[in-house]
């Protein structure tokens, strides 16, 4: 196919009404959706039906989706830069000149730095193989997902406990006595298939311990609510687990049989008694008793969720790695009601999706960010971020000459944009493939307008899960606009710089077969109902044969891949002085309607998002003189200083303030997120490098702003 044809699925266009199954594309969840067509255009959108967990459900957000289509705030051709970096004057461009001048720079970029001066982040999650496929055939190892500021900490402390990550257990809420949550706000920072079990579960009697310095919505459906001191939680948990201890309140069966290190465990919280974490986290130390003696008449029932976050600051690896503990010490693994470990096809005697990665050779060159190897507890399979942009800043310990910015806009994802920006200044290429103007493609070389989930077919997902499954994004609509999906994208540069077999699918069908050879599903099944389970139901592992995939077999508390990374299994807590007078650390969180940046210019969501408030303390606000709706001024040291009105309010903690993500845009074209709000990644200023040194991630939370009324305040906002 030449690059002037838009590929078209089968049957897109055609008169009349269909369903097509698909996967909603409005928040990286991905959920089951049925979409109904009516000639040629998109007039419902819903839960897939055949998924009876989320049956005819979507949220807000997803609903939006028709909204999201047909505006035409969006890139609608490719768009190559002609002024400088981020000035934003364009020049629209052919799918041929765009990918040639990308391809051309690939090329000078390889002439200067060899392949592994190419990069590529991606969102990540259910369709990953197509651009790690993309960036090994490229012959760099430098593929990203976006981990960095997300779940990084808690995926690598799971993989130095389990040997997988998080993502691999799935919580049986239908099942559970008690949930205890970190800063995991279910009810708002929402999936949909997880809320409407969670919600199920509570009215059917489950009880909830949130613990959060901010009371959230989901703080008002829990039992107990412990409103911690920010960044205190690995505190809470080692005290916990000495009370766990003491009060001999966990499985001792499954703990002598799967768990290793329990030495170790016991002489590092042998002094982080209830007393000694008060103090530090303000939980009062009777409470913290209470609750042990509680959990000991639920358990195994008992789910410890780390969340995504766990809180990020520079203890967070440990923070998930206790409470991933403490769920090993109710012997809840693989226990109804407790966290059922995802299955792969093979558990069933079936097959994975054959991987489009096997078919180009593996690199050797080490990755840029040394996860893996100067950094054993990075996972490389993720990569962290940051230390790519170290790489462009400093050229150590190589060059990279390009990068592609694939369905993330790291712009609004990394912390302190002004200095994600003067890394981004030393590339030769900057290259943004997304459905809307990113922050990040406003500041790109090149613009590549990839076609909506509604209007493209996405490589096939095998999902893991307690029955494994694969899911079909079919295209329903034909693209209203000169874009492309990404699988062509990805094989017309592959074509253009001579890997072209990695990719070399002429139609979507062409690679679906392929990813379904010897699985005994057909495309035509995938297309009946979208989804297709592996198994008629789930089958637990038996204690004979639950194993775990680290170098024992068990769960490792004090794993050899620590004494790789030269790291302690427990390092003393770091307490730290609670900010005063002016300063605060500054928390940050998303409401129910609106997914990070990329929703807020959605006619329908921005009519419906929430103002974005500064939640402030009474006690702390009172002293600088701001009332409940005064307008603030809050800094993080840069240039960038935001105003917003204040919520002052006891839900929030004393040393904290907190603001909702996702605001502060800053692209013209997108005029109804433009200039509303405050952007919280910009006033987290020198945080780019800070990250866990364990976990990897960025030390988000540990950004101290100050706050002044904004009356007493000279100097508009930049
Ligand atoms: N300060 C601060 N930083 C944060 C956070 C925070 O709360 N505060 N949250 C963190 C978290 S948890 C995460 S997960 C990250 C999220 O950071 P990102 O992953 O960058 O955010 P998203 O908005 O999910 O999506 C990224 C881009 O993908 C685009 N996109 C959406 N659909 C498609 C598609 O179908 N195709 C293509 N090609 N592009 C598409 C969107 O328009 C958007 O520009 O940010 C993190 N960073
Ligand atoms: N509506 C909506 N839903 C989403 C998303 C979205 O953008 N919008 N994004 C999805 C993604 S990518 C993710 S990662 C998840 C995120 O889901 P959550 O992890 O639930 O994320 P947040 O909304 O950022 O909530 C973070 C909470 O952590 C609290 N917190 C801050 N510091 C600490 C601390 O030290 N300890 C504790 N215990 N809590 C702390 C904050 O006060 C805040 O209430 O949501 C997913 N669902
Ligand atoms: S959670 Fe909402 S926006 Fe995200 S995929 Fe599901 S329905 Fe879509
Ligand atoms: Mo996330």
């Amino acid at each position: 196919m030449s690059s002037k044809m838009a590929p078209n699925v089968r049957g897109v266009g055609a008169p009349g009404k269909r369903t097509v199954y698909s996967m909603c594309g409005m928040c990286a969840v991905r959920c089951p959706m049925e979409v109904t067509v009516e000639d040629g255009r998109v007039s419902w959108l819903q839960g897939n039906t055949h998924d009876k967990a989320i049956g005819a459900s979507l949220c807000a957000k997803g609903a939006a989706g028709i909204a999201f289509e047909y505006d035409d705030q969006r890139p609608q051709t490719p768009l190559i830069r002609s002024g400088p970096r981020g000035a934003g004057q364009w020049r629209r461009a052919s799918w041929d000149e765009a990918l040639d001048y990308i391809a051309d720079k690939l090329k000078d970029s390889v002439e200067a730095f060899g392949p592994r001066g190419i990069a590529l982040s991606d969102r990540g999650g259910a369709f990953n193989d197509l651009a790690r496929t993309f960036v090994k055939a490229l012959g760099s190892p430098n593929y990203f997902n976006h981990d960095a500021t997300c779940g990084g900490n808690v995926h690598n402390a799971a993989r130095s406990i389990f040997g997988f990550s998080h993502s691999g257990l799935v919580p049986d809420f239908k099942n559970a006595k008690h949930l205890v949550l970190y800063g995991r706000n279910i009810v708002e920072s929402l999936m949909v298939k997880e809320v409407k079990a969670f919600m199920a579960a509570m009215a059917g009697g489950m009880r909830c311990t949130y613990i959060d310095p901010r009371a959230s919505a989901t703080a008002a459906k829990a039992t107990r609510f412990w409103q911690v001191r920010p960044n205190s939680d690995y505190a809470l948990n080692l005290a916990l687990i000495h009370e766990v201890l003491k009060q001999g309140a966990y499985d001792k069966a499954f703990v002598e049989r799967f768990v290793s290190g329990m030495d170790v465990l016991r002489a590092a919280v042998q002094d982080t008694t209830p007393e000694w974490q008060e103090p530090h986290t303000g939980v009062p130390a009777g409470e913290l008793r209470d609750f042990v003696k509680e959990i000991a008449g639920q358990m195994p029932h008992v789910i410890f969720n780390p969340g995504w976050m766990t809180a990020r600051h520079k203890q967070s690896f440990y923070v998930s790695r206790t409470a991933l503990i403490l769920n090993a010490l109710m012997g809840n693994l693989e226990t109804p009601g407790g966290f059922i470990i995802a299955k792969r096809p093979e558990y069933y005697g079936r097959k994975s999706l054959k991987p489009l990665a096997g078919r180009v050779p593996a690199v050797t060159e080490p990755r840029v960010d040394g996860a893996g190897t100067t950094h054993p507890t990075w996972d490389p399979a993720i990569g962290m971020l940051h230390q790519l942009f170290a790489a462009m800043e400093t050229s150590k310990p190589y060059a990279i000459g390009a990068y592609i910015a694939y369905r993330h806009d790291p712009i609004t994802a990394m912390p302190d944009a002004e200095a994600v920006k003067r890394a981004l200044d030393k590339l030769k290429l900057l290259v943004s493939i997304d459905v809307r103007y990113s922050e990040t493609g406003w500041y790109s070389d090149v613009i590549l307008p990839e076609s909506t989930y509604l209007e493209r077919a996405n490589i096939l997902a095998g999902l893991p899960g307690p029955v494994p499954v694969y899911a079909m994004r079919d295209q329903a609509i034909a693209p209203r606009f000169d874009s492309r999906p990404a699988w062509w994208i990805f094989r017309e540069i592959l074509r253009r710089t001579g890997e072209k077999e990695a990719l070399d699918f002429e139609s979507i069908e062409e690679l679906w077969n392929y990813q379904l050879e010897g699985t005994g599903v057909t495309v035509a099944e995938m297309r009946e109902s979208g989804v297709v389970g592996l198994a008629p139901a789930p089958k637990l592992a038996t204690r004979d044969q639950l194993k775990f995939r680290t170098p024992s077999g068990k769960i490792e508390i004090d794993s050899d891949l620590l004494k790789k990374a030269g790291l302690s299994a427990f390092p003393p807590y770091a307490a730290r002085a609670a900010p005063t007078g002016d300063r605060f650390t500054l928390l940050f969180g998303r409401p129910p309607t609106l997914a990070h940046g990329q929703s807020l210019n959605n006619p329908i969501l921005r009519e419906i998002a929430p103002e974005q408030l500064l939640w402030i303390h009474p006690e702390r606000a009172g002293p600088l003189g701001i009332r409940d709706g005064d307008e603030v001024e809050v800094s993080g040291g840069g240039a960038y200083v935001g105003r917003l009105k204040a919520k002052v309010t006891p839900w929030i903690h004393r040393e904290a303030v907190f603001m909702l993500h996702g605001y502060g845009a800053q692209v013209p074209l997108a005029t109804r997120a433009l200039g509303v709000g405050v952007a919280d990644q910009r006033l987290q200023h020198g945080k780019l490098y800070e990250f866990d040194p364990a976990g990897g991630g960025n030390a988000l939370t540990e950004t101290i702003v100050r706050i002044k009324p904004a009356a007493a305040a000279a100097g508009a906002r930049t």
